[in-house]
């Protein structure tokens, strides 16, 4: 496994899926060069070099894991695998990880570089404007932000969006209150204190992959990537707040967040992983940089959102998390789940075998669907991962007068686009979910018209007796203009 941001990007570089650009523009550029990238069929993943404005040696990488194949590679599971089968060795796997606490080491790399108290210059640091209407310079668009629960005295470590404000000053972003980062740092601004935090730009994938994981209470991302790894991450003492700072990590910035209700500055807009810019800018808690550290020619991880189907991720990792929540729940039969539209819809597959199962299935995925809107229940023939297999279900199998249900206030956040400002204003970011049953009514899916396709194993059976036929070119494709010339020549020589 890699050990590190750079062993990362260096297997990537093995498997040929990696591109360099030098040169281009962190104001628009990086940003453009990035989606493009993404709307590709390859969807290679970008290192950025010899970047307008900064240092040669500053780099930025993106897509990182935006392709099944990289997704699995970040996680230590086979990147050859079919997706909808990397999503369920990763499920199992992630059901029986055993957490890995972080082992302290003295040194780190990072610190071979840092600027402290008045000489922290945030502007030396990559920080893009990714998209064209964003209020302001990112740093933080993969970061991870750390924190510690003055309760319990555990480590969250999550993905939350960090603006570049001056010199010294950065934003996080919160989408909801529910966060660990707001839950924690309230705690603080409750007792009248500033809350300690660390930003850690450059960090290891199955950092940034545990990041996003929505993990109980309690319970550590930095364990969580530790287990994904099978070792420990290992962190370093930070000088200024104590915290455990990943000692392989490329860019940390340590501060405090300062208490909302004193200080806070206008964050965004910025274009969010729903395609849209969801709202303008909106006070956001400032963290105060007290110290930058960076190793010697550092990378930044980022990870622009862009319009779906694009997505950070190149396997829906939450249609992972909602797979083991049915199966924790003592719901059978799931034979797979996925996410389209960049989470925005969920897809479950089951074999059914009672009435009542497909909707008990799909009450629970709605309930962890964040902001999505749709969630989909198909029977065990339709491939969830396939978004026209699962239209075809949809529009064959759901009469909507009897199979299509609404769930009202439910789960979203601020960051959806269909809640009006108003509603934002007056802390109303709930939203409404449908929930498709695109599965044979059970009362009499045994007397359902019998589908026409192959079977999978038909198709296999068909597949090796005559794929080499349909692979093979005709003869006559392979003969350009030239015979023809010949053959008029022999007619003319007749007449
Ligand atoms: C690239 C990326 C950017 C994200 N940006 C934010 C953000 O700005 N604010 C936020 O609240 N969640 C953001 N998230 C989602 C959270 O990281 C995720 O929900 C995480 O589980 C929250 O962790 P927590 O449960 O410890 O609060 C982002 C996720 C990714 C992958
Ligand atoms: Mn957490």
């Amino acid at each position: 496994m890699y050990k590190d941001l750079r062993g990362f990007i260096k297997q990537v570089d093995e498997l040929g899926a990696l591109r360099r650009v030098n040169g281009a523009d962190p104001k628009f550029e990086l940003g453009g060069i990035t989606e493009v990238a993404a709307g590709t069929a390859e969807c290679p993943a970008l290192l950025f070099g010899r970047i307008k404005g900064y240092d040669s040696g500053v780099r930025v990488f993106t897509n990182a894991t935006t392709t099944p194949q990289r997704a699995a590679l970040a996680l230590g599971i086979d990147p050859n695998l079919k997706p909808l089968d990397a999503l369920k060795a990763w499920m199992k796997k992630r059901q029986t990880l055993t957490p890995q606490r972080p082992a302290e080491v003295d040194k780190a790399a990072f610190m071979d570089n840092a600027m402290r108290g008045k000489s922290v210059d945030m502007t030396k640091l990559p920080a893009p404007y990714w998209h064209r209407k964003d209020g302001g310079p990112y740093i933080g668009s993969g970061s991870i932000v750390i924190m510690r629960d003055p309760d319990g005295g555990w480590i969250n470590a999550s993905i939350y969006r960090i603006q570049v404000h001056g010199r010294n000053k950065v934003t996080v972003q919160f989408d909801h209150q529910g966060r660990h980062g707001a839950i924690i740092a309230r705690k603080y601004w409750d007792q009248g204190k500033t809350c300690p935090v660390a930003v850690v730009n450059g960090e290891d994938p199955a950092l940034f992959i545990a990041g996003f994981e929505y993990l109980p209470d309690g319970q550590s991302e930095y364990d969580f990537a530790g287990a994904i790894k099978g070792a420990p991450v290992e962190t370093m003492r930070g000088p200024l707040t104590g915290l455990p700072l990943p000692a392989l990590s490329e860019i940390i910035l340590e501060g405090e967040l300062l208490p909302a209700s004193k200080s806070t500055l206008p964050e965004g807009p910025f274009g969010e992983f729903t395609g849209y810019y969801a709202a303008d800018a909106r006070p956001a808690p400032v963290m105060q940089v007290g110290a930058v550290y960076h190793r010697d020619d550092p990378i930044l991880l980022g990870s622009p959102p862009m319009k779906p189907p694009r997505f950070h991720f190149g396997l829906p990792f939450r249609a992972a998390s909602i797979w083991s929540n049915l199966e924790m729940a003592g719901v059978t039969d799931v034979v797979g789940v996925w996410q389209h539209v960049a989470q925005l819809m969920t897809v479950v597959a089951i074999r059914q075998r009672y009435a009542g199962h497909a909707k008990r299935a799909a009450l629970i995925a709605a309930a962890n669907s964040y902001m999505g809107r749709l969630v989909v229940v198909v029977d065990d023939d339709v491939d969830p991962s396939d978004l026209a297999d699962v239209m075809w279900a949809i529009t064959t199998r759901c009469e909507p007068a009897e199979q299509i249900d609404i769930v009202r206030n439910a789960w979203s956040s601020a960051l959806d686009p269909r809640i009006p400002d108003e509603f934002k204003q007056a802390g109303i970011t709930s939203h409404s979910k449908a929930i498709i049953e695109a599965v044979r009514p059970f009362g009499w899916k045994d007397k359902y018209p019998p589908t026409s396709a192959l079977t999978a194993d038909e198709a296999r059976e068909i597949e090796q007796k005559w794929g080499s036929v349909l692979r093979a070119r005709p003869a006559s494709a392979a003969l350009p203009n030239a015979p023809r010339k010949k053959r008029s020549g022999k007619l003319r020589s007749k007449r």
